[in-house]
């Protein structure tokens, strides 16, 4: 399973744990990076000093390589920004903006970037910025999302840009990895599946509404401020969408959702907080270690790749 971004990375398998908010701190990144792949830290709204504090902590835990995602509409991206220098992080992924007035100062420091992308206009700036990676990511992800989804992103991406591209967003398992190589990807990112990994901190309350969610249970909030989040549905977003469409205030909505992340995953208020999760968190039944979700993906993508794709006739 080795590609450009393995070779990039100097990882073994071609398989990244999106850096999410709240819920990818040093624990969950580091086993993700001593299973083989690599665990992006995400620094989201925290301070410098906690992404430093993490980055320290999954030092402790493997000395494979991880990564930082930087959460661009944070107060604190600058002094996180020269954290990830400072502390000689492998790699950056950067996510809800454009990166670009950081480039240099990372390829300097010798850190591989590869900025989150959700159009080909900004993965063909990216690329003559310097990255050295994109990750294409569709509107399947949980989070704040763009407007395409993975399956037309990718290979659109792929087709504009000489770089690596790593396909994010409605990838839960082997046959969501070997779609994402026959799309051009070199790479998955995946977020939801790795919330309910053993090593994942996040409150049992938010793991078992992953695992019990439908395919159709996720919702998007937030397009009428400009930035659009998928949750899994509850009273919050239920309260927010009505809200929404009488048009209501963007500072009222703000006061909605204020803090409501944290809410849901550290005090496990899947009614009143926001359960971001991916559309594919129907496909999530378990809970497995990082190692164990690894391995299995390894696995039925081989399958997959040698069986299914040599036995087609056409
Ligand atoms: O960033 C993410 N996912 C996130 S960030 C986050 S924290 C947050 N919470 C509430 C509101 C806003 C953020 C939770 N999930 N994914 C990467 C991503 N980036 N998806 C879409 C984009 C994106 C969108 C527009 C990147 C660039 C862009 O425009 C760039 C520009 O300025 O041209």
């Amino acid at each position: 399973m080795e590609t450009r971004v393995t070779k990039l990375l100097g990882i073994e398998y071609p398989i990244i744990q999106g850096g999410m908010a709240w819920v990818a701190n040093a624990n969950l990144a580091a086993n993700v990076s001593k299973a083989g792949g690599i665990g992006f830290i995400g620094a989201a709204n925290a301070p410098a000093e906690w992404v430093r504090d993490e980055i320290r902590k999954a030092r402790q835990i493997t000395d494979k390589p991880v990564g930082v995602n930087i959460m661009l509409l944070s107060e604190h991206a600058d002094e996180v920004a020269q954290v990830v220098i400072d502390e000689h992080v492998e790699a950056v992924t950067t996510g809800a903006g454009n990166p670009g007035k950081y480039m240099k100062a990372w390829k300097e420091a010798g850190i591989k970037v590869m900025p989150v992308v959700a159009s080909v206009a900004l993965a063909k700036l990216m690329e003559r910025a310097g990255a050295d990676a994109v990750v294409a990511e569709g509107m399947e992800s949980g989070g704040h999302i763009g407007e395409q989804t993975t399956m037309t992103l990718v290979p659109q991406v792929v087709d504009a840009v000489n770089i690596p591209v790593i396909a994010a967003g409605g990838i839960g398992d082997g046959r969501g990895v070997a779609a994402a190589f026959m799309l051009g990807a070199e790479a998955v990112q995946m977020g939801t599946r790795f919330v309910v990994a053993k090593e994942s901190t996040v409150h049992q309350l938010y793991k078992d509404r992953v695992i019990q969610a439908k395919d159709i249970d996720s919702v998007v909030t937030g397009r009428s401020t400009g930035h659009p989040v998928r949750s899994l549905r509850n009273q919050m977003t239920r309260e927010y969408l009505e809200l929404e469409k009488k048009n209501t205030p963007f500072e009222e909505l703000e006061h909605l959702t204020l803090g409501a992340l944290r809410k849901a995953v550290v005090e496990g208020d899947v009614k009143m907080g926001t359960v971001m999760a991916g559309q594919i968190a129907g496909l999530v039944s378990k809970e497995q270690t990082c190692q164990e979700i690894i391995n299995e993906l390894v696995s039925e993508t081989e399958a997959i790749l040698k069986d299914r794709v040599s036995k087609l006739t056409f």
